[in-house]
Formats: structure tokens, sequence, C-alpha cells
């Protein structure tokens, strides 16, 4: 397992390469051309433009999150196929830059969703929070309104202003979008791409839903084992894989995550390791907020989670996902420095006494 940080790029992110480089035991950056916009192509010229500058730093680019994907795509329009037509230009001039690993999503009109950005802790940090009480109360369309007091002046990843000013029209599209459809919309998306992952050997990584169940009425299917293993199934190419994020499908109590680790064996691409803390879980009440990563601070056994990794032999990159802030810091919600190091730091840590007591 290579150990990553996410970066936005040095336009985006609060949080600098050389920063990064300090942190022990990361030797890659997870990143990304965050300002392209959904459907364009990204120019070789770009792409090799970055890696320059992340390999000045001393690391490399580990993998990109994300290439997102159109809507019309997820929609099955018939303008979809000049979108995947760039989208496989992107993957060409990717593994021409020998780039070889992509996370992307398949979420109708919302990326991530969360109520609260900076919910403070007992201990006076903050972090992202999620109360199915606020979501019930909630205008889809003023979502983001009611938490964009809270981004410190940052980005929102997956919370493009243009794709918000369509919020409606998105909805409007998506009505009588099923399960299924999607489904079908992804196996299309997915057989197009294929050839050029195999050509390149670009590992194609699907993030899960998050939270992982349909929101707002919108169809999600990436939420749980046995739908992935139908996506994996349904166009069954090892380049067809996923990114096992724990804090995702951990936002469903009846996942198993170190069960679904091992039934993924071989087609977990990239890892994202985080742990939630349950306040209330009951569906009707859910109440949940990002923790720290030690196992003891929230619900998950982030032991377990690695072990499983280990176990199966998942060699790729792996990333402590959100964190908290902390020591005052201000920052883009979820990507600061110093909780995402102490993460990082932590599941090195895992990994050397896993390993140690394996041998
Ligand atoms: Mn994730």
């Amino acid at each position: 397992m290579e150990m990553t940080l996410r970066w936005y790029g040095s336009k985006f992110d609060t949080v600098t390469l050389q920063q990064i480089r300090q942190i022990p035991g990361v030797t890659g950056v997870i990143t990304t051309l965050y300002d392209t916009k959904p459907g364009e192509v990204w120019s070789q010229e770009r792409i090799h433009a970055l890696k320059e500058e992340v390999e000045a730093s001393g690391l490399h680019i580990s993998g990109i999150e994300s290439v997102n994907i159109h809507e019309d795509i997820k929609l099955g329009k018939p303008s979809r196929d000049q979108l995947i037509a760039n989208y496989i230009e992107t993957l060409e001039n990717l593994g021409r830059e020998d780039i070889h690993l992509v996370c992307y999503n398949f979420m109708p009109v919302f990326d991530w969703t969360r109520t609260e950005l900076a919910r403070v802790l007992p201990d006076g940090s903050t972090a992202l929070a999620y109360t199915q009480k606020a979501v019930d109360e909630l205008v889809p369309e003023e979502m983001f309104e009611s938490i964009a007091g809270d981004t410190n002046g940052s980005v929102m990843p997956g919370w493009e202003p243009e794709r918000m000013a369509h919020v409606k029209e998105l909805f409007e599209e998506y009505k009588n979008v099923t399960a299924d459809d999607l489904f079908e919309n992804l196996k299309y998306f997915l057989e197009k791409i294929m050839p050029v992952c195999n050509q390149y050997d670009i590992k194609m990584a699907i993030h899960p839903d998050d939270p992982a169940w349909p929101v707002f009425g919108l169809p999600r299917i990436i939420t749980c084992k046995e739908n992935i293993l139908r996506m994996m199934k349904m166009v069954d190419d090892p380049h067809n894989g996923v990114t096992f994020c724990a804090g995702s499908y951990g936002t469903n109590l009846n996942n198993d995550l170190p069960d679904m680790i091992r039934s993924l064996k071989g087609r977990i691409h990239f890892a994202h390791v985080r742990n939630l803390k349950f306040i209330d879980p009951n569906p009707e009440t859910l109440n949940f907020e990002e923790a720290p990563h030690l196992s003891r601070c929230g619900s998950f056994d982030l032991y377990e989670i690695v072990k499983a990794l280990y176990d199966i032999g998942f060699d790729g990159p792996i990333r402590p996902d959100h964190g908290r802030m902390i020591w005052g810091e201000v920052g883009m919600p979820g990507y600061g420095l110093y909780d995402r190091a102490l993460g990082a730091t932590y599941i090195n840590g895992l990994i050397e006494a896993i390993e140690k007591s394996n041998k």
C-alpha cells in the first residue's frame, strides 16, 4: 500500500505540496485539474505540467480524483457519445503521462451530502456531520446555501457553482430515471472506456455514494456489496474496479466493511480510510459525525479495515480521508493538513504492525 494525500492543486488547496512532503511515509498525492468541467478534455500539456509541479516537490501523482462524469452520461442522453469520446481522450492523455488510476463517481446531481461542515466536537475541534432531520427539512436546491457559510471561503469539491445553478432542471431530468437505468448507463459508459483502460493500464475506481442510500429521491447505486458485485460483473474487466471508501460505505450500518473488502479482492484499486461516530444509528433520526481516524474515537475498527486490505493483497494507493479542523487551522472542510497528517501516520502505524505480525 502506498500512503497518499488528496491535493486539489496549488490554485485551490490550502495545503502545500511541501507540507505534504513532510508527513512521514506519504510519497504520493491524489490530485485533479480542479478547474476543468465535466465533459471537458484534459490536455496532455496540462497533465504534464501538473505532474512536473508535483514531482518537483519530491512527491509523485499516484492517481486522479476525480475525472468527473457529465450528467448527460449518467442520464443516458444522446449527447453522451461525444462526452464519452472526450472522457476517452482524457484517459489517453493521462495514460501517456504514465498515470494509471482514476477515481470517479456516478452520483446523480449531488456529490457527498453533509448537513454541517463545522460541528464543534467536545474537544473543540470541528468536523463534518449529518443528521437525517436536517436532510428531511431541506429543499434540495437550498442545500448548498444552508452549508455554504461554513466553507471557510474555500471551494467545495463536488459542489461546483455551475452544477448547483442547474439543480432544479437536473431534478426534473432524473424524475423518471430508476436505479436500473443508472446501472445501464454506467454499463454503457464502462464498456466504451474499457478498451482505452486496457491499452494504457488505467484502473477505474468508482467511488461509493455518500451517504450510501438514495437522497432527495434520486437513484443511487454504489451503496452496498450486492450492488458493487453487480457492477463488476456487468463489465467484468479488472480495470473496472472500486475506490473502497470506508467513510462512505460506513454511513450505512448494514455494510460490514471488512467483509466487503474481502469480497472485492483484486478489484479495489484505491482506498479511503476514515472513521465515523454514530451519535444516533436509527435511520429515521440518524446522526453521525466524522471522527478522528483512531478506532476508539469512532464507530469503526480501523485495524480490521486495514487488516482486510492487507489480507486481500491490496497494494494500491491508500489515503486518510476527511479530517477535522484542529489546532486553529482554517482550511477546506474535511481537507485540512493536521488531522489528515495524523490519520496518515496512524494508518501507516497499523500497516507496519500488521505487516510485521504477519511475517
Ligand atoms: Mn471517499
